[in-house]
């Protein structure tokens, strides 16, 4: 019976991918969003087919520096094939040196488990066309090279990426409420190590661990909360160069709304924006927690950006993605890095075993919604079928007598002899 019971438990919470950073007794995470990349050896460098946009105050160009890689056959994006223009001397925007691109290979061992599939978001500081990058010793922006499509332009400032709006997740806030939601993002990212900059001496060097940005981005009602990564990006983790890492970021949220409200309705009645007296008081904070590998690198508190958070009609919700960039000029040698498999999910409270009422409580009223639909499929939104085979039947029954009592202190003895003399009744009908 024990034995059954363990395996029951560890398929109901099991969510591997974002193991390491939350309760796997007490929580489980749902995956809301994930990103894996297309198809290895598309031929194409475009993000159009994915959900990733460029995001923040440094994410001027879709040309050069976010791209999306799809493994290299046919010559289009193999190793090699782009000059990337590193900006790692003393100036942010002067082309230091020139750095061929390189890409993770294809089954490189990921961190979490499994291996690179070929595809992955490309993040650069600057990729154009072999010897066509602007000069080296030149300003950049304001020097021009050739572009992987033709098109002449300057190395760009700098990357940030983050979900397109129809991707976000949101978080719903009732008025005159105290609402609470723990989320989480997740990606697996790669930085290549190359020779650093030939101009700035002591840099000149293969690096080993490359700084990059990771900030959720944070909106309400495409009001910004909090920007993707790039410069105020926050924090910046450090990883090793040449093998995959794994980065989750812990969101838990703490939003209290209260009026005056005003909604669209008002907005458009009155022909003219909120005014001071109808702003709502809306507040609220998150906890980050940022990880890498598993580890707990660094916590700390955003305070939500308060005009943002009171300008908005009431009932708006929060909107947030995984988010980052690479670190503008001063990058030392690794200017590309390699984002894949991102996902969000929500962090929610385990099913507690023989539930089946959803009250938080284990009880003889959930034993009388077992028994009856014992034999047959789950029926309606109140569910015995604690494993999800399917069918409620007498696993399901040994999972709501093991817990039986939870939520409710000490069970009572006479609701406990009800439940034996029930348990045998199912045993003999089966
Ligand atoms: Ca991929
Ligand atoms: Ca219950
Ligand atoms: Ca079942």
């Amino acid at each position: 019976m024990k034995h059954l019971l363990g395996v029951l438990t560890l398929t109901l919470v099991s969510t591997s991918a974002f193991a390491g950073f939350y309760n796997p007794v007490t929580e489980q995470v749902v995956p809301t969003v994930t990103e894996t990349f297309g198809v290895q050896h598309s031929g194409s460098a475009s993000l159009d087919s994915t959900i990733i946009d460029t995001r923040g105050a440094y994410a001027f160009s879709s040309i050069g520096t976010l791209r999306y890689f799809d493994g290299g056959a046919g010559g289009t994006q193999s190793p090699g094939s782009f000059t990337l223009a590193a900006k790692n001397g003393t100036s942010f925007d002067i082309v230091s040196d020139y750095i061929p691109n390189k890409g993770p290979a294809v089954g490189t061992a990921l961190q979490g488990g499994g291996t690179f599939d070929g595809t992955a978001l490309w993040l650069t500081d600057t990729m154009f066309k072999p010897k066509h990058a602007p000069a080296i010793g030149t300003y950049s922006p304001g020097s021009t090279g050739t572009y992987w499509d033709g098109t002449v332009g300057p190395a760009d400032t700098g990357a940030d990426w983050c979900l397109n709006s129809s991707s976000m997740v949101s978080m719903a806030l009732p008025r005159d409420t105290t609402t609470k939601g723990s989320y989480v993002s997740s990606f697996d990212v790669y930085v290549p190590s190359h020779n650093g900059d030939a101009l700035a001496g002591s840099q000149n060097v293969r690096a080993t661990s490359y700084n990059f940005w990771v900030g959720p981005y944070l909106e309400r009602d495409e009001f910004s909360l909090q920007s993707a990564g790039g410069i105020g990006g926050d924090p910046t983790l450090s990883v090793s160069t040449d093998a995959w890492h794994k980065v989750d970021v812990r969101m838990d949220f703490t939003v209290t709304t209260q009026g005056p409200y005003y909604t669209y309705a008002d907005y458009y009645a009155s022909g003219h924006g909120p005014t001071d007296n109808i702003w709502n008081h809306d507040s609220g904070s998150v906890l980050l927690s940022y990880y890498v590998d598993g580890a707990l690198i660094r916590q700390r508190t955003q305070v939500l950006d308060q005009t943002s958070m009171r300008q908005r009609p009431a009932d708006t919700p929060i909107s947030f993605s995984a988010g980052g960039g690479i670190i503008r000029g001063c990058q030392g040698s690794a200017p590309e890095l390699y984002i894949d498999n991102i996902m969000v999910g929500q962090i929610q409270a385990a099913p507690i075993l023989g539930d089946a009422d959803h009250n938080g409580k284990v009880d003889f009223n959930d034993y009388l919604v077992l028994e009856s639909s014992f034999g047959g499929p789950p029926s309606g939104v109140s569910n015995a079928d604690f494993d999800n085979s399917g069918k409620v039947d007498f696993i399901d029954y040994l999972a709501l007598e093991s817990n039986f009592g939870y939520g409710a202190g000490v069970p009572e003895p006479m609701t406990l002899t009800l439940l034996g003399l029930g348990g045998l009744a199912i045993i003999r009908r089966r």
